[in-house]
């Protein structure tokens, strides 16, 4: 059994039946997820954008900190995990050039398509720049840490902690922190708590975009495991509680309805009207929360970055 038939077969034993959000990310989900990050309702990616064009050099400092104090003669590993376009690391990878600083990039991504894109872009911008791309999970990811000598600055942006539940983000900083030294750094960009319905827009954009992302869900199933989800019996429901920062996303199930699916032996999958199916954890943080996650992590906050107006903070954090 393939891990996606697998994942869908344990997903939909659960009440509610739930898929895990990495499963987003084949050629035509990265490709929209490109689409959202540029959506005018859809701020975090702007934000952490103008914190880094803005506070780039100071963040630079934040992340080299540490690495005064290891073995001279490596070069710093700058290892980002799930790198996607690498639009924003671009601005702190050409401070680092500019400071002719030894250091290799090492992008990480799910996608194999949106890590040669990268790759690509790299080439053509930053020619001089030494790279190692790794297109793994964040779980292998760790593992080639671990191995790694020499200071690592461990990037981990756009608040994709936040697609983690509460235990989850504990347990993953957790596992980042084991293999890092006191001369490493971890960058970690956390999505703040703010207006509830512009938390809420940014994932029901007008355009349908992100409704497109959910739904695309359903179509990698029919193409990759021959299933039969008929897509207009779909909703994309996204609902935000402000009491714990939890941004969910669904996919409603308009009718009731049977599905197959070819990969799992042709077993039937029903859905009641309206049942629903959790897609996705966006969660929002507020400062005194992202204290409490890295001391529960074993770790410390070196330095908070943030915008103006307090939307997104970009946290160093150190064991
Ligand atoms: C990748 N991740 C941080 C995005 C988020 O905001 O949770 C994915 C996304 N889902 C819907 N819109 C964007």
């Amino acid at each position: 059994m393939s891990t996606l038939a697998d994942h869908v077969a344990h997903g939909f034993a659960q009440t509610p039946k739930s898929l895990s959000s990495k499963y987003f990310y084949d050629a035509a989900g990265s490709r929209l997820f490109q689409q959202i990050m540029a959506l005018p309702e859809y701020y975090p990616t702007r934000t952490e954008l103008a914190i880094f064009q803005t506070q780039g050099p100071a963040i630079v400092r934040a992340l080299q900190a540490g690495a005064a104090d290891a073995p001279t003669g490596q070069a710093l590993a700058v290892v980002e995990l799930g790198a996607g376009d690498g639009l924003k690391t671009k601005i702190l990878l050409r401070e680092l050039l500019a400071q002719s600083a030894a250091f290799t990039y090492v992008p990480v991504d799910i996608s194999p398509s949106a890590l040669e894109e990268l790759v690509a872009s790299l080439r053509e911008e930053l020619p001089t720049l030494p790279t190692e791309p790794l297109a793994a999970e964040y779980t292998a990811a760790l593992a080639t840490l671990a191995q790694r000598p020499g200071a690592k600055a461990v990037l981990f942006l756009g608040s994709n902690i936040g697609n983690f539940g509460p235990a989850d983000q504990r347990d993953f900083l957790q596992a980042l922190a084991a293999p890092l030294t006191a001369a490493d750094r971890l960058l970690v960009g956390f999505d703040l708590c703010k207006d509830p319905r512009r938390i809420r827009a940014a994932y029901d954009d007008a355009q349908g975009i992100t409704a497109e992302f959910n739904l695309n869900l359903l179509r990698r199933f029919n193409a990759e495991l021959g299933a039969d989800f008929q897509l207009d019996a779909w909703q994309h429901y996204p609902d935000y509680d402000p009491s714990t920062g939890a941004m969910r996303s669904w996919l409603v199930s308009r009718r009731a309805q049977t599905v197959r699916v070819a990969a799992l032996g042709g077993q039937a999958f029903d859905f009641a009207a309206w049942e629903a199916i959790h897609t996705e954890n966006s969660f929002k943080f507020t400062l005194p929360q992202i204290a409490a996650l890295a001391l529960a992590a074993g770790l410390r906050v070196v330095e908070v970055f943030q915008d103006e107006a307090g939307d997104f903070a970009d946290v160093v954090l150190a064991r």
